[in-house]
């Protein structure tokens, strides 16, 4: 059966990755899986067909026969136990690599979400330029604790997962703030989780649309 995930028709960050279809692609490519993109615009998004498949109209969903599924986390998960090459065969292991995929989207994403918000959306507020620098701390306050973490460590409990796939992957998100690389041990695992050559097919696939 044919997997068929969902993409922006132009990612609004023309192409560097940002958009939640580069980890569903990553994922794919880590376990070796080919898929088809179905690429909907900003309107479409809104509309029936796509709703029927996401009920927040957003974009990554997941398709194959009769199965639909919405969420990067749920369907970066759904391939990690479905094929090989995500999570570890131990038990303990792979609960705690689930940990950490619950982890990057659950405590480390959302204060990088509120500086998006806040970037984007509210800069025209009056409390703007005040707010901003108590959203930047709660997210130091997240990397030092990510930092203490991670140590020398190459990835984050053992062998490259699906937890370190979605902890890249939320992380690329700080970049552009330059937050990122005030912490060298993180930006050094953005950088290994980069050099993959599975994320390459996938930052290049997404990239080649955007730049079409
Ligand atoms: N929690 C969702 C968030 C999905 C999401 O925010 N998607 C963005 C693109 S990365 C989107 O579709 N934005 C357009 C919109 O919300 O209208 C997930 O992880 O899949």
């Amino acid at each position: 059966m044919t997997i068929t995930i969902s993409a922006f028709e132009r990612s609004p960050d023309g192409g560097m990755g940002l958009a939640r279809d580069t980890r569903i692609r990553w994922a794919l490519e880590e376990v070796g899986q080919p898929y088809e993109v179905r690429y909907v615009s900003f309107k479409a998004l809104k509309e029936p067909a796509h709703l029927a498949v996401n009920p927040f109209g957003q974009i990554p969903t997941f398709e194959e026969g009769e199965l639909a599924l919405f969420e990067s986390g749920s369907i970066v998960f759904h391939i990690a136990q479905r094929y090989r090459g995500l999570l570890p065969d131990d038990a303990n292991a792979r609960a705690r690599a689930i940990t950490w995929m619950f982890a990057a989207l659950s405590t480390i994403e959302p204060p990088i979400l509120e500086l998006q918000n806040a970037k984007l959306l509210e800069s025209d507020k009056p409390w703007a330029k005040e707010r901003l620098p108590l959203v930047q701390d709660r997210i130091r306050a997240r990397l030092r604790q990510l930092v203490a973490h991670l140590g020398d460590a190459e990835w984050l409990d053992g062998a490259f997962s699906a937890g370190d796939l979605l902890m890249v992957s939320v992380l690329l998100r700080l970049r552009p703030s330059g937050l990122l690389n005030e912490f060298s041990t993180l930006a050094a695992f953005v950088a290994r989780g980069e050099a993959r050559p599975a994320y390459q097919r996938a930052f290049a696939a997404q990239l080649a649309v955007n730049k079409a």
